[in-house]
């Protein structure tokens, strides 16, 4: 029998909110609080404040019948999940863990005992550790000793979110689930409390595996978009097709080779590796090239769009001045709007520095530009216009719209993501 009745979702971001409608669209009652009085009051009145597919219904269905509420002070619930943000401190890639800690003093006077409490943000190793201190501390009726080992009177895991912006209500279900408790105790609780909504497997391992697992699955992928940026600077300079050359290599049945692109954006993949390297500088020597490689990339495309730009001065005898570039794709991946650490988006900012007033972004997912490119005098305009009007073409993000043009003829063109290659 399951003992969670009432669940409380600590941060209603991109991670906490679904879960939140997971746990309330299956019959628990959800508490979701949050530091942002927009949130709090847009969740409440049944709608959302991010863009995630199939989630505006759910949240709406759950605040209506009640399910699902959202508040700006914890208050008493069985089990606790912390889904705050854990960025970097400053500009060294230290990470920050403040917020997971003010989560902690946040819900320390409601705790009761045999209450769980989970951390889902991706953090370093140790964090869930250091999260039972910051717990112990925070508790006036709790002395040192009492939070730690099988006998502590609540009970602690590291669940780390896995799942793909976009895809976030399907994947919540069907993914398997990392469950790591402090105690073999800590972690069966954690495992029956997913149980609840999650189809896919909860596999029990120790915290600090856990958070190692969540920020392996990240540099795993890192690595390995490093390798297919590297493939795509060494083939550009010797006149091949990576594109190609990646589908070819990717038929051998234990090759599977990712994509090259533009850089690796988001909140994710480009920040977590990171937390190994700042864990382990000296011994983390592959997972830290690999973010220095794509981190890099970006540079090497804004130096083809010079070598582009220079093509149509030789070619069309016009003042530089008068090229006019389009950038196509601003988000930080393909048919989405989030433009948050997007390698994209630093590139026509760069662009826009370097050629101003020459740059026109084309982004389908987004009605404004941002208050910074406007202020550029970067210009949002249609494909169409794009395509019909500028001399060099840049693609930087592969959106549906554009891998279904099929004329580019008399362009300059610097294609990133080989949509449009032979
Ligand atoms: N990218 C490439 N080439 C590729 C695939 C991706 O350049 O072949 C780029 C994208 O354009 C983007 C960046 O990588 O800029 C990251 O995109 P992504 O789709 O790889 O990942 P995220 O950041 O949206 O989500 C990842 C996922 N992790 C893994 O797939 C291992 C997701 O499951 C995690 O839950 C999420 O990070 C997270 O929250 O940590």
């Amino acid at each position: 029998m399951n003992t969670n009745k009432t669940v409380s979702v600590i941060g209603l971001g991109y991670i906490g909110l679904p879960t939140a409608t997971m746990f309330a669209q299956h019959g628990v009652r959800v508490i979701g609080v949050d530091v942002n009085q927009f949130a709090v009051e847009t969740i409440n009145q049944g709608k959302i404040h991010i863009v995630e597919p199939d989630l505006d219904t759910a949240v709406h269905q759950c605040v209506s019948q009640g399910t699902l509420k959202a508040t700006l002070t914890p208050e008493k619930a069985d089990a606790f999940l912390i889904a705050v943000p854990t960025p970097f401190k400053g500009d060294n890639y230290e990470p920050d863990l403040s917020y997971i800690e003010a989560a902690c003093k946040a819900i320390a006077p409601v705790l009761e005992k045999g209450n769980l409490v989970i951390l889902e943000s991706t953090s370093p190793v140790g964090a869930t550790e250091k999260m039972a201190d910051w717990l112990a501390l925070a508790r006036p009726d709790l002395s040192f000793p009492q939070h730690q080992g099988e006998n502590s009177d609540i009970r602690i895991a590291h669940c780390p979110e896995r799942v793909l912006p976009g895809q976030v209500m399907r994947e919540l279900i069907e993914n398997d689930r990392i469950v790591g408790g402090m105690t073999n105790k800590c972690s069966q609780q954690a495992a029956q409390l997913y149980k609840i909504f999650v189809k896919g497997d909860c596999i029990i391992t120790n915290s600090r595996t856990a958070e190692m697992c969540k920020l392996t699955e990240n540099s795993f992928r890192d690595v390995n978009i490093a390798f297919a940026n590297e493939l795509s600077i060494i083939c550009d300079k010797l006149n091949i097709n990576v594109w190609e050359l990646i589908s070819l290599a990717n038929r051998h049945p234990r090759v599977n080779i990712l994509q090259p692109g533009c850089g690796v954006g988001g909140h994710c993949i480009a920040v977590d590796p990171w937390f190994i390297v700042n864990k382990t500088p000296e011994l983390a020597k592959i997972i830290h090239t690999a973010r220095l490689v794509n981190d890099s990339k970006p540079e090497w495309v804004i130096g083809k769009v010079n070598d582009a730009v220079i093509q149509v001065l030789q070619t069309t005898g016009k003042n530089i001045q008068d090229i006019k570039i389009a950038c196509l794709g601003l988000a930080f991946k393909p048919d989405i709007d989030d433009l948050r650490e997007s390698p994209a988006l630093k590139i026509t900012e760069k662009l826009a520095d370097k050629y101003p007033n020459q740059i026109y972004a084309v982004e389908p997912n987004i009605e404004q530009l941002p208050e910074k490119l406007a202020a550029k005098n970067i210009q949002l305009i249609p494909l169409k216009q794009a395509l019909d009007s500028v001399d060099v073409i840049v693609v930087l993000v592969d959106h549906c719209e554009f891998k279904q043009v099929n004329s580019i003829l008399g362009k300059a063109v610097v294609d990133t993501k080989g949509i449009w290659s032979e």
